[in-house]
């Protein structure tokens, strides 16, 4: 039986086009089926006011090519949306890859044909291709979570989801508008929706820790210096947990005398960035020290934010770094602007949407349009959109009744032949996602070309490779701190999703190793055929 591809990508971000150019580089025939209209994945869909990398640019690029990291010039610190979504656009130009590509087509349903060993994929547009891999590059924060809020469908004016922003933009000049959510997108957006709108109103159900981005364009001599260096600062990554070059202080915080870790928590606040959680090795480990380092952030809000009520309702709760830690520029601030209100909603949830805005806490808020900043389902959602079928004619989303297992978050017992690049039990949202997208790029490739070497043409996880895995994930988890509260790491944000942690937190270089090993002894834990 032929194929018509080697393999099928699912995805033209960042994933989907590394595959793609390592295939072809190793003589594998591929196509890339892809949603947009364009390269970029999430920098493709993520398009909101403020958009940016939480992660400095000359860390989140690719490393593949030295000639790429050369030639390529980042403009700031944190990358914006539309630099980023350049970059990727000048990378498919580079590499040619888009004559492979196939936009604004979406896979629909891939069935695993264990007559002819192949996977035989559909798509929206009525394609049929048969091809031996299906390599998922689907991105794990790309499924948008609109909220089932009732009434959403009665707002008569515009409602926006910042995962899937308006291309053409949007302009709130002389406009009220409502906004739900307080996480990434929200924190990043407010400050400039409300530069321009008459009102903000700003709908928190979790109040947020998020660090300073000092964010600034980058000095000329830094950017020859990082040039300059470039493999000893992705070898120094790759020692690191999060895969990002930055000091990891290992003392603990409650051992630290007080002034010390005062000195440390300020210098790092002072420097911006995320490498805040990193002041100290126990921050995620030890309930004393998380509540230290909250406790400096919590008394960062009450200096900025003048209004004592608002400051209080801003200032977050929970634990310090187990929803992702967000940063910012002037989001605090923007709560003194006269044109920006809070509701807090923590107690008690939005009643329901209505023509003209919404109703919460027994009153009525009037908009001309809303904002939802209400996060994705994260790392499943997108994976399950496509109805997967395995051995038997057995779906994913039944496999997965009980949350995602998978053997080192690539491959799934039952499903032949299909690879995950960042998926769950894998680093992934953990980590500098570039790095760690690399790393199984290049895992998957040097595992096909191994396939090709050995006369093979099935590859498929044991389940007892898969359950000492999932086993593994699960314990690491435990250990932090984490794991405990109700982020979309565990599924939290959606409603009947099982609570799973989902990402490995063994750290990257635990995790390489482990795929090493797996390499080294011969596709451990893999059965080949
Ligand atoms: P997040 O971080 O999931 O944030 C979503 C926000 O929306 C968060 O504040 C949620 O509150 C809020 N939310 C979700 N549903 C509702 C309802 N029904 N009512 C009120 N508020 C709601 O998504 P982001 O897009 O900001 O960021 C995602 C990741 O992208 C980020 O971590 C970075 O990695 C980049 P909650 O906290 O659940 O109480």
């Amino acid at each position: 039986m032929s194929v018509d591809f080697d393999a099928v990508i699912i995805g033209a971000g960042f994933g989907g086009m590394y595959m793609l150019h390592r295939l072809r580089q190793k003589g594998f025939t591929a196509r890339v089926i892809e949603a947009g209209k364009g390269v970029g994945g999430t920098w493709y869909w993520n398009r909101y006011p403020g958009a940016r990398c939480d992660v400095e640019s000359v860390q989140y690029s690719y490393q593949f090519s030295p000639e790429l990291e050369q030639e390529w010039e980042w403009s700031e610190r944190y990358a914006t949306q539309p630099e980023i979504l350049r970059y990727a656009n000048h990378v498919a130009d580079r590499f040619d890859l888009r004559r492979d590509m196939q936009f604004e087509t979406r896979v629909t349903a891939a069935t695993f044909d264990e007559a002819a060993n192949l996977w035989r994929v559909e798509t929206d547009k009525n394609d049929k291709i048969a091809a031996r891999f299906v390599i998922t590059a689907m991105g794990c924060l790309s499924s948008p979570n609109t909220p089932k809020i009732s009434g959403l469908e009665d707002f008569e004016g515009p409602t926006y989801h910042t995962g899937n922003w308006p291309h053409e933009g949007v302009d709130f000049t002389g406009k009220t508008v409502g906004v739900i959510g307080t996480g990434s997108s929200a924190i990043q957006s407010i400050p400039i929706m409300a530069e321009q709108a008459k009102h903000l109103t700003v709908f928190q159900r979790t109040a947020n820790y998020t660090v300073p981005a000092h964010n600034k364009p980058l000095d000329p001599t830094y950017v020859r210096q990082i040039k300059a260096s470039y493999p000893e600062m992705r070898r120094r990554a790759k020692t690191k947990p999060a895969g990002i070059d930055f000091t990891i202080n290992t003392a603990s915080a409650v051992e630290t005398p007080e002034a010390d870790r005062a000195r440390e928590f300020q210098s790092r606040w002072d420097y911006g960035g995320l490498g805040f959680m990193a002041s100290f090795g126990d921050l995620l480990l030890n309930d004393d020290s998380n509540k230290l380092a909250a406790d400096f952030v919590r008394t960062k809000v009450r200096e900025v934010v003048k209004d004592p009520k608002t400051a209080e309702a801003l200032v977050p709760k929970n634990i310090i770094g187990c929803k992702r830690l967000c940063v910012d520029t002037g989001y605090w601030q923007t709560f003194n602007r006269p044109n920006v209100t809070l509701v807090d909603i923590s107690d008690a949830p939005i009643e329901r949407i209505t023509a003209t805005g919404l109703r919460a806490k027994g009153q009525d808020y009037r908009f001309d349009a809303l904002v939802l900043a209400t996060g994705f389902d994260a790392m499943t959602g997108a994976l399950l959109k496509v109805d997967f079928r395995g051995r038997g004619g057995v779906s994913l989303k039944e496999k997965w009744n009980e949350g995602p297992k998978t053997y080192l978050g690539l491959t799934v017992v039952g499903f032949p032949n299909l690879f995950m690049i960042t998926g769950p039990g894998s680093p992934s949202v953990l980590t500098n996602m570039l790095p760690s997208i690399e790393q199984h790029v290049d895992f998957i490739a040097d595992c096909l070309e191994a396939l090709r070497a050995k006369g093979k043409n099935v590859i498929e996880a044991e389940p007892a490779a898969q359950e000492a895995w999932v086993g593994h994930v699960g314990d690491v988890s435990n250990i932090t701190l984490r794991s405990t509260c109700s982020s979309w790491y565990v599924g939290a944000n959606i409603p009947g999703k099982p609570r799973v942690f989902m990402p490995y937190i063994g750290g990257l270089p635990a995790y390489i190793q482990a795929c090493e090993t797996v390499v080294r002894n011969d596709y451990e834990g893999f059965a080949l055929a």
